[in-house]
């Protein structure tokens, strides 16, 4: 006897941690309606009411993206767990016409196509770029054009970049980036190691930018060398943007509500990445520095060479139009070897999965999770983990590969 996939009851946990959540998957008509309404969501105003509404959307899309097989049934549908009335309701139409005429709406609306443009903008959140919507402002050129605004240096480059910073990066760039730094890193710390995580180690081919999490086996070697790097990445001049923040991790307040973001040192930047790097013509150029002396590849600069940038410089003014590169968003983060295991997966997220994993360890576990470290507040411990698998470990979690976490 055969029994239809829809007839099977589905026994489903409701936290995502728990779950498989793979990038493909069966249900891409209904989750990809229930995230741009996430988005929608959260470019409006109105606080936390407005970011649980968005999540509402958000998790409805994750129960979808864990299913084993194509909805087929709203009966169906309504057994799985977290999916509110308005999914539901999505879901249903969806189902029904074959399209949501409430996302239809949206996308050919003024609002969310203009959110959509001034929060591509690197440096500006949704409320900047709201208030410039009720302005009235609808252009890059309504905002360039504007004497009254004054915009911060990050928020000048990501106009100057606007176009490099919105074709997304492809695994190819950041695999480049990744070696480029790696190389770096290791002249100044031998047995440093630079891991790309982020989207890219989840397996996704493109993303908006390269998450490069920066460590070494012996606790205290990692110090310092942030800004060594960022030197020698300055002197060859690669970098059009670089913004640095401090370690600000202090254990004792591992317990406190502002856990949500991570304290390690980290710097934002900007990276110039060469086209000629990634041209197909065997004449190209590698990356500097990534490549030692001595291999036999004819492409390969030696050591030292200066690499061309072309006249223009993104940063200083000059014209961006004829650059020799491309600007690529980079995130350096540093690790301390204690603590890198849970950077390595709160880096790795995805951003919903490490939200499930911490609002889990909370409630289920009584333990606080953070990207630092696990505590237990009754044997008033911190839990020590020296590998991923530790992690899940601890929190009786079975273990995800990163590509199974992208919630
Ligand atoms: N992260 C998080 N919470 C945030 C932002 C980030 O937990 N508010 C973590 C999980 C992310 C990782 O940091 O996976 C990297 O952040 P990105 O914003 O770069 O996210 P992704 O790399 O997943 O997406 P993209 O492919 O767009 O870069
Ligand atoms: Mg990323």
């Amino acid at each position: 006897v055969s029994v239809a996939t829809e007839d099977i009851p589905v026994r489903m946990p409701s936290y995502e941690c728990q779950r498989i959540t793979a990038l493909k998957h069966h249900n891409h008509r209904f989750t990809t309606a229930l995230e741009l309404l996430e988005e929608h969501a959260g470019y409006q105003g109105g606080g936390q009411r407005a970011d649980s509404r968005a999540r509402g959307f958000r998790r409805a899309s994750c129960t979808l993206k864990s299913l084993s097989h194509p909805l087929t049934s709203i009966e169906q549908a309504g057994k799985l767990p977290n999916i509110g009335p308005h999914s539901l309701a999505v879901i249903k139409d969806i189902l029904e016409d074959g399209y949501s005429q409430e996302v239809q709406d949206i996308c050919d609306g003024d609002f969310y196509n203009t959110m959509q443009l001034f929060t591509g903008i690197f440096g500006i959140g949704c409320s900047t770029a709201r208030k410039w919507y009720e302005k009235g402002f609808r252009t890059l050129d309504d905002i360039r054009n504007d004497s009254t605004i004054t915009l911060r240096k990050d928020q000048k480059i990501g106009l100057e970049l606007y176009q490099d910073l919105n074709t997304p990066v492809t695994l190819a760039e950041a695999n480049i980036i990744q070696e480029l730094v790696k190389a770096e890193v290791q002249r100044l710390q031998p047995g440093a190691t630079v891991v790309l995580t982020g989207g890219f180690r989840r397996g996704k081919t493109e993303g908006h930018d390269v998450d490069l999490l920066i460590s070494h086996p012996t606790e205290g070697k990692e110090t310092g060398l942030l800004s060594a790097v960022l030197a020698r990445l300055r002197r060859k001049n690669l970098l059009a943007y670089e913004s640095t923040t401090a370690n600000t991790y202090d254990p004792s307040t591992v317990t406190k509500k502002e856990y949500t973001l991570d304290h390690f040192e980290r710097c934002f930047s900007i990276f110039k990445f060469d086209k000629s790097w990634i041209s197909s013509k065997p004449t190209s150029q590698s990356p500097p520095g990534v490549v030692k002396p001595g291999t036999s590849n004819p492409d390969l600069p030696h050591q030292g060479d200066r690499v061309s940038l072309g006249t223009a410089g993104g940063s200083d003014g000059e014209s961006t139009a004829e650059k020799a590169w491309v600007g690529r968003r980079v995130d350096l983060i540093i690790a301390p070897a204690s603590q890198y295991a849970y950077a390595l997966v709160g880096w790795t997220g995805s951003k919903y999965f490490n939200r499930s994993a911490r609002l889990y360890a909370e409630r289920e576990m009584n333990m606080k999770l953070t990207s630092h470290v696990l505590y237990d507040p009754v044997k008033n411990q911190y839990l020590s983990a020296s590998s991923e698998e530790d992690v899940f470990r601890h929190l009786q979690l079975p273990y995800r590969e990163p590509t199974e976490r992208n919630c």
